[in-house]
């Protein structure tokens, strides 16, 4: 099941990391910010943005707001974008100097294209925000709702396992407007350890007392069609799918994926909706890969009020 050439794509990303980070001031946190609109409840996202590298030395060549807040970080944000019909952005303020493992504050700031803070926000699977947060390397993942304190601002506390660089996902609908999604950056400085062993493709993953088994229709996903992606669970002890699956956020499953990239994009993130009806103990999800590469998955689902994730990858062609 594993290609030679996929575990070779994965190993290459600790060098270009220590590469990246010796190019890089170690001590100053970048956060960038970038917007997407995406098209309705569609389970695939699209970029209409045009990306910037938190990397490239020349600010100046992007005609990027670059502001400096009171705490002393430095928060780069996107231009308007003309062609966009409704232009939100993302602006996130962290504390200066970002120390694994110590509980740090969010603050997200959500503005239309004025600069003005968007202030009506409607609710979608039961939250006005979901925040997802990966490690660019895509080895860690947190879905998190930070909680409105009005006035475009959202506030969620978290904490960093480990140095390196962090995409954040928000996920929110601009009261009667499209699901949109932005994406911030945030860097911890310090040196980004090599994974402990290398990620493989399986079909099956056993979280706590769960054992999840991921099958597609159609075995070689394409990019561009639509696939069905069917997460059967059985309760590991019983080996019987399991019957004690209760909503989470609304719907039976919540399903994020996204693609393996050096520089992650809003274009690389999907959020998938579950099918309503699905015989026990499954969850199925409706949706396509918009680009050939390596997409990570991670399921999640609530069996007896307990939150389980289970992740995969997949290769699309
Ligand atoms: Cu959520």
């Amino acid at each position: 099941m594993i290609d030679e050439s996929d575990l070779n794509h994965r190993d290459v990303r600790p060098q270009v990391a220590i590469f990246k980070k010796k190019m890089k001031l170690l001590t100053r946190i970048i956060v960038l910010t970038s917007l997407l609109l995406a098209p309705g409840c569609s389970s695939v996202t699209k970029s209409g943005e045009s990306e910037i590298s938190a990397s490239n030395s020349n600010h100046a060549a992007h005609q990027h707001n670059l502001s400096t807040d009171e705490q002393g970080k430095v928060i780069e944000h996107m231009g308007n974008d003309a062609k966009a019909k409704y232009y939100t952005h993302a602006k996130v303020a962290a504390p200066k100097n970002l120390v694994p493992n110590q509980p740090v504050n969010l603050l997200i700031e959500i503005q239309d294209s004025t600069g003005k803070s968007l202030d009506k926000f409607d609710v979608f699977q039961e939250q006005l925000m979901h925040l997802i947060i990966v490690r660019d390397d895509l080895t860690t993942f947190d879905h998190l709702h930070p909680t409105y304190k009005g006035n475009g601002r959202f506030e969620i506390s978290t904490t960093f396992s480990s140095p390196g660089d962090y995409s954040l996902f928000s996920d929110y609908t601009p009261s009667g407007q499209q699901e949109a999604v932005s994406l911030m950056q945030i860097k911890l400085p310090g040196s980004v350890p090599l994974p402990k062993s290398l990620e493989k493709f399986e079909n099956t993953k056993v979280v706590l007392n769960s054992q999840v088994n991921i099958s597609s229709l159609n075995k070689n996903i394409q990019a561009g069609k639509e696939v069905n992606l069917r997460f059967s669970v059985k309760d590991v002890a019983q080996n019987q799918p399991i019957k004690d699956l209760q909503p989470y956020l609304g719907e039976r499953g919540h399903l994020v994926i996204i693609k393996s990239s050096l520089t992650l994009t809003t274009a690389d993130y999907i959020h998938a909706h579950a099918l309503k009806h699905s015989p026990d103990g499954q969850i199925e999800f409706l949706t396509s890969f918009p680009q050939p590469g390596t997409y990570k998955l991670w399921l999640q689902f609530n069996r007896n009020g307990k939150i389980n994730t289970a992740d995969f990858w997949v290769n699309v062609v």
